[in-house]
């Protein structure tokens, strides 16, 4: 049985097979992507043995996402297949400044999740459920089906990923308030600025005193974790940025199996950065995996070599 539960909605990706302005690109190339499976698929990556919880329409995108998710060793007996509604797809422009997300997902199979979720998934058996702020903008059932997660869960991770193109209003009381509820948050400190009006991690911990655990992301510049009192900041790799959609999930990944696995405050801001500069090289919303050893030997170098 997984460790870990990652629950949320995946789509088909549309991304430029040529080059110039996307109204005039003619070929596209179908990729695989959603915040949840991408962590998910990053984990069992790690040799955490980690489930996709999620709902996908009777079509051929919806088969080529659980294939996808599924190839990655990801447990996918929590992925539901609604014969009545589609899989959602979107359109990603990528370029290395931010990518414009252009979402077809209204209507889809994984917005229609309910509480009822929890009938066939037994959230209070894994160690760990992660969840993101994108399902709360789906749909008021998917809102609920949160809430329902978050009283049941053992521990939940709640990445705030702040889609504005999702939210007509509500965002920062509605995240906030989920956020307040689970015990590992992970937010960018340009989400917080935009979401809160603080960007400083000691801000947004009194925002958010609750949760055991807070990380805040500071760009190019690294991450804070702040927990039992203490704030310990790490700064990122420097990398080439292809794309960056992915790298939050990627850091996340890192960090949460760190995190699983006991390791120093320290240690788990560096996975978390490692492999987000896997998923910052890559078009990809999946990380392209740096090496072993490499990574092994970076977890605990001194300061000067780090970074
Ligand atoms: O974090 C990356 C995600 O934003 C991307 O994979 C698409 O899930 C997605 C979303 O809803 O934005």
């Amino acid at each position: 049985t997984p460790e870990v539960l990652c629950l949320g909605e995946s789509m088909a990706v549309f991304v430029p097979g040529e080059d110039g302005p996307a109204d005039q690109v003619r070929t596209w190339v179908r990729d695989v992507g959603g915040a949840e499976s991408n962590v998910a698929c990053a984990l069992a990556g790690l040799g955490v043995p980690t489930g996709w919880v999620s709902a996908v329409g009777d079509d051929p995108f919806g088969r080529a996402v659980v294939a996808a998710v599924a190839a990655a060793g990801v447990d996918v007996s929590g992925v539901a297949v609604d014969p009545t509604r589609p899989t959602g797809v979107y359109i990603k422009e990528a370029n290395a400044s931010g990518s414009p997300m252009r979402y077809y997902r209204f209507g889809s199979a994984a917005s229609d999740m309910g509480p009822d979720v929890l009938d066939r998934v037994d959230v209070a058996a894994a160690r760990l459920v992660h969840l993101t702020g994108i399902t709360a903008a789906l749909s008021p059932r998917c809102r609920a089906l949160i809430e329902a997660v978050l009283d049941r869960a053992p521990r939940v991770s709640f990445d705030v990923n702040w889609r504005p193109a999702l939210w007509d209003s509500g965002a920062p009381d509605v995240l906030r308030g989920l956020a307040a509820r689970a015990d590992i948050v992970l937010v960018g400190a340009d989400e917080a600025e935009a979401l809160w009006g603080v960007s400083d991690p000691a801000d947004v911990r009194e925002l958010l005193p609750e949760p055991t655990t807070l990380v805040v992301k500071q760009g190019s510049l690294g991450a804070t974790l702040i927990e039992a009192g203490e704030a310990v900041f790490e700064p990122a790799l420097r990398v080439d940025v292809v794309e960056p959609v992915g790298a939050g999930d990627a850091f996340a990944a890192g960090f949460l199996a760190a995190t699983l696995a006991g390791q120093s405050p320290r240690r788990r801001l560096r996975a978390g950065h490692l492999h987000a500069a896997g998923a910052l090289r890559t078009q990809h919303d999946v990380a392209v995996p740096l090496p072993g050893d490499l990574v092994a030997r970076l977890l605990d170098a001194d300061a000067a070599t780090w970074a």
